[in-house]
């Protein structure tokens, strides 16, 4: 029997992956977009799904619309990736942040419980919500202490997944996903905005690259790895919390090196600090350890930074030759 599956932010970096892990299973995908005055499927044509996908129109923000959305699509599967994800703007814009990225979930929990009480759930959780770090590498039992409205109300969505798996006996499960990047990656990340920035500047397009805190440190894989690990938590038996990641950590200087020496360029004679770039409170390291994936779902990351970094520098160099 064809599997039918309902994908949140399938217009998103992990939505266009997970579509197109989904649909080479053999799922009926369906996606809930939100309206926009321009274009946001261009994922999804660099994927080759876009006409393989049931669009639904909805908005996290809106219970009825995800109500709606729940109830046509009738999913085995929901994977719940929609949010205002980018840590920076959070501080800008804290309520939107906070009634998407949070209580939105709820909006999604309870139209499965009401309507779709066998479907499984999957929240895309993240490692920001371990913000200012409480020990050196973070795994399922390491305490949370988030350090943005970004962070704060990914922690609400966690906790309220981990209340409704233990309410209501969902099966609903929580991936804390350490930072995953691909060619697809939005322009405003800083490895995307470096690699687009080395491009450029080998092409003489542009001239400097300002960035903020490139002494932070992440935990960076690839994309295409992580939406298997989503997809596998969906298989298990039971649910769970997993944390998915490297279990390497990288300064934004050392991903900075690796980037312009792909091209043949030395990072030091582009990069300018620019304390515009700084955030209100940062979070300085990032480690993630992924044993449990690896020992209950049999998920190993298969791509390092070099590599990845490498990808994306090929797919930016290529993308701003045409332009
Ligand atoms: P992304 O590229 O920013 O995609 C976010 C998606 O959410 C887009 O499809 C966006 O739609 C949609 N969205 C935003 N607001 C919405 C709303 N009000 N209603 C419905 N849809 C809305 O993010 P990503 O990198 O793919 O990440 C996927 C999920 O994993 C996010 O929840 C993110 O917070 C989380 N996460 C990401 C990482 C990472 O390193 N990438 C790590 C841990 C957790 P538009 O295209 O129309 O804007
Ligand atoms: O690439 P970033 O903006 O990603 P950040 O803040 O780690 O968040 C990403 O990963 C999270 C998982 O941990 C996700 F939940 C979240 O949705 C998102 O996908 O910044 C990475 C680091 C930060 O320490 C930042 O301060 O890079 C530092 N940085 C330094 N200069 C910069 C810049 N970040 C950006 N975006 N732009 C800069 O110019």
């Amino acid at each position: 029997m064809t599997k039918s599956a309902l994908i949140t932010g399938i217009t998103g970096q992990d939505g266009a992956y997970l579509a197109r892990l989904l649909l080479d299973k053999g799922y009926k995908v369906h996606g809930l977009v939100a309206r926009r005055s321009s274009d946001s499927r261009w994922r999804l044509r660099e994927m080759g799904v876009e006409a393989d996908i049931v669009y639904l129109d909805g908005d996290m923000a809106d219970a009825c619309s995800v109500q709606r959305a729940v109830i046509q699509s009738a999913p085995d599967e929901v994977y719940n990736l929609a949010a205002q994800s980018f840590v920076a703007a959070s501080w800008n814009q804290p309520v939107t942040t906070g009634i998407v990225d949070g209580l939105g979930v709820t909006h999604l929990l309870e139209a499965i419980r009401q309507f779709s009480p066998h479907t499984r759930f999957y929240q895309a959780s993240t490692s920001e919500m371990f913000g200012l770090i409480q020990a050196e590498q973070q795994d399922e039992n390491t305490p949370f202490y988030p350090r943005s409205p970004y962070g704060v109300a990914k922690l609400y969505g966690h906790w309220i997944t981990v209340n409704y798996r233990e309410s209501f006996n969902l099966h609903a499960s929580s991936g804390i996903l350490f930072n995953h990047e691909s060619p697809l990656r939005g322009i405003e990340f800083v490895t995307r905005k470096v690699t687009d920035a080395a491009a450029r500047i080998k092409q003489g397009k542009q001239q400097e690259l300002a960035l903020g805190n490139i002494d932070a440190k992440r935990d960076w894989g690839f994309a295409g790895d992580y939406v298997e690990a989503m997809w596998l938590m969906l298989q298990q038996d039971k649910p769970d919390d997993f944390v998915v990641a490297t279990g390497v950590t990288t300064t934004v200087r050392e991903m900075c090196r690796i980037a312009f020496d792909h091209v043949g360029l030395n990072y030091r004679d582009y990069v300018k600090i620019d304390p515009a770039f700084f955030r209100p409170a940062e979070v300085e390291v990032l480690l993630g350890n992924p044993a449990k994936a690896q020992r209950v779902l049999g998920w190993k990351p298969k791509t390092d930074l070099d590599t990845l970094i490498r990808m994306m520098m090929d797919a930016d160099m290529k993308r701003v030759a045409k332009e």
